[in-house]
């Protein structure tokens, strides 16, 4: 009894050591990045835009990132001031990201996000040109 949950504590500090390791060696902010789903937004005051998150090196949606920031205004139509409030929607499906928005004007709207991914330093950072339309 006592040689088997020393076994398993072993196993859990090796398990924590070769984490670390992995975190150090390969994991990078910068192989995240988010992709616009379903363009171009179709402008209303409930307008839904989705993004979803993905590790560029496996090609694989990113699940339960915390989005602590998000921004949507009209810089690339030299409207930088002109923005829209974002209310996070629920998750259609696992790495996707859904937001509703008062998108009151066609053209181009830059959607700014920064998030926190699971056992990863540091922040990802994206900003995505939207087309909104009619
Ligand atoms: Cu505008």
């Amino acid at each position: 009894m006592k040689f088997n949950s020393m076994r398993a504590l072993a196993a859990s500090l090796i398990c924590v050591a070769m984490t670390g390791t992995a975190t150090i060696a390969y994991a990078d902010v910068k192989d995240y990045e988010f992709q616009l789903v379903d363009p171009p937004v179709k402008i209303g005051p409930g307008a839904i835009v989705t993004v979803r998150l993905v590790n560029k090196k496996t090609g694989k949606p990113v699940p339960d990132a915390v989005i602590f920031a998000s921004r949507l205004d009209m810089t690339p139509d030299s409207m930088p001031d002109m923005t829209t409030k974002l209310t996070p929607m629920p998750d259609s499906e696992p790495g996707t990201y859904r937001f509703k928005a008062n998108v009151s004007m066609a053209g181009g709207w830059q959607l700014s996000l920064g998030a926190k991914v699971q056992g990863e330093g540091g922040t990802v950072q994206s900003k995505l040109v939207i087309r909104a339309e009619k």
